[in-house]
């Protein structure tokens, strides 16, 4: 190209720059998620159902030798769990498939513990074929649990039962129940029924997800899809970076510590969100004996800012009890749960701002914050890694909530922020001062009445991208 045409697109270019419309996004920033892995974090809220001959014997760990005739719901109904999901936001639901005493609910040709081994509908029952079918009727993802350990199979404890359990993929994710969003692995790797343990062969399971099944984000302590949190108690770090160091680690007992997980590797190579996996109840199997201590709204609302609200995802186990039905404490919690999201989540006091930072040009202005659309994002110009954006309200409001959000097709960036209010004084009172934002941060302030919000960004590993900040009162928790 000759020097003067070049120049001449060069100078279009920075005119077009100039007037802010065709200013390119940032690059892309490290370890990003794939777009299925940004799809799975968008669902925020899936629902886990632990249920098997556990349900039955009031078990946690079954140890494979429970007769197959103990599994028998009185009046399974996969719509009631579906429907009740539904109501309640979710948007997926995994089920365990199958757990550590080897039960399959499906009729698992690899193996003669199942519900086909059953009297349950005299053998011809399946739960996956149903919970799939009430899933897509009721617009759910379906994701499934597999548990590697079995101490049921004779094979466990040999090379042979690597392959066996490939083949045990094979019959839930080939294609009989339909696209599987979520495969759950386990790291658990006890004794089996010989008093051996097994030698997981990983890299074999995970591409036999991946071959049949692209789209399944797969969960285990370090991914590949997404991570372990690192606790069962529903809390993911105030400081949680969805890129984790997974070299040389595997699931189990070679994972990384369990802060690692609980906080992730800022600027790792690997990008493996937290998802939170708690349970409505003290175990994760249904028992009446717990049903008292089914969580509290409360609980279930502190559960979701330190999950969702700390860039993770949350799986809630809500177990069906022995019917084969979600208990209605539970079911009634749930809808309750949802109420107080609905009721606090109603109205962004944001609303109406005026919104005053730098910019890297009018497509990625400060406004677009406000905005509910993710693909709207405000972004810093390369290579400024702080800066700081003003929210300007219409009249004083009142709120305990700031929101946040960034634009993690890009990568995870914001290391550093700060929140400050403007006082009647005219001067900035800070009243929030955090890390990591990511997908979603919901920082919980001191009721703060004011007419102006100052976030500022201290540290970024490059430069930021924003694509929410909204305003919340939550007179609930
Ligand atoms: C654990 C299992 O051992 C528990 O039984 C439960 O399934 C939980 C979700 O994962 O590691």
């Amino acid at each position: 190209m000759k020097p003067v045409v070049h120049f001449l697109i060069v100078a279009c270019l920075l005119a077009a720059c100039q007037q802010g419309e065709s200013v390119c996004p940032p690059e892309p920033f490290g370890a990003c998620p794939t777009p299925q892995q940004v799809a799975w974090q968008q669902m925020e809220m899936n629902l886990f159902c632990h249920f098997g001959p556990n349900t039955f014997t009031g078990a946690e760990w079954g140890d494979g030798t429970e007769p197959e005739d103990i599994f028998y719901p009185t009046d399974l109904d996969c719509r009631q769990w579906t429907s009740t999901a539904r109501a309640a936001g979710f948007r997926g639901v995994i089920i365990t498939a199958k757990h550590h005493d080897g039960f399959c609910l499906w009729p698992s040709p690899e193996s003669r513990h199942t519900v086909a081994q059953s009297r349950w509908r005299d053998g011809q029952g399946d739960v996956l074929r149903e919970l799939s079918a009430a899933c897509a009727a009721d617009g759910l993802r379906f994701g499934v649990y597999i548990s590697p350990w079995d101490r049921n199979d004779p094979r466990y404890g040999s090379p042979a039962y690597n392959d066996a359990f490939v083949r045990t993929l094979e019959s839930v994710l080939g294609g009989a129940y339909g696209p599987v969003f979520e495969q759950w692995f386990d790291g658990a790797c006890g004794e089996g029924p010989t008093g051996k343990r097994q030698v997981y062969d990983w890299p074999l399971f995970n591409g036999t997800v991946a071959r049949l099944q692209s789209d399944a984000v797969v969960f285990s302590d370090v991914g590949p899809g997404c991570r372990w949190v690192g606790n069962e108690r529903g809390e993911a770090g105030r400081t949680n970076w969805s890129t984790l160091e997974v070299e040389g680690f595997e699931p189990g007992a070679g994972s990384p510590p369990t802060e690692v997980l609980n906080g992730g590797t800022p600027g790792a190579s690997h990008w493996a969100a937290a998802e939170t996996d708690v349970s409505i109840r003290p175990g994760w199997f249904w028992r009446a004996s717990e049903t008292p201590q089914v969580k509290s709204v409360q609980q279930l609302l502190k559960i979701y800012y330190e999950s969702v609200g700390r860039n993770s995802l949350l799986l809630l186990n809500v177990p069906p009890d022995t019917r084969g039905r979600i208990d209605p404490v539970d079911s009634l919690r749930l809808l309750e749960f949802r109420a107080a999201l609905d009721t606090i989540f109603a109205a962004d006091l944001a609303a109406g701002a005026a919104v005053a930072a730098a910019a890297r040009g009018r497509r990625f202005a400060p406004t677009n914050v406000l905005s509910p659309d993710y693909d709207r994002y405000w972004a810093l110009p390369d290579g400024q890694l702080t800066g700081t954006l003003t929210l300007t309200l219409p009249e004083p409001r009142t709120f305990n909530r700031v929101l946040l959000q960034e634009y993690i097709p890009l990568g995870q960036r914001i290391a550093a922020f700060h929140l400050e209010a403007l006082t009647p004084d005219g001067t900035w009172h800070e009243i929030a001062r955090e890390t990591t934002i990511g997908y979603k941060r919901i920082v919980l302030t001191p009721s703060t009445t004011t007419t102006a919000l100052r976030l500022t960004i201290d540290a970024s590993l490059a430069c930021p991208t924003l694509t929410r900040l909204a305003l919340f009162n939550d007179t609930i928790l």
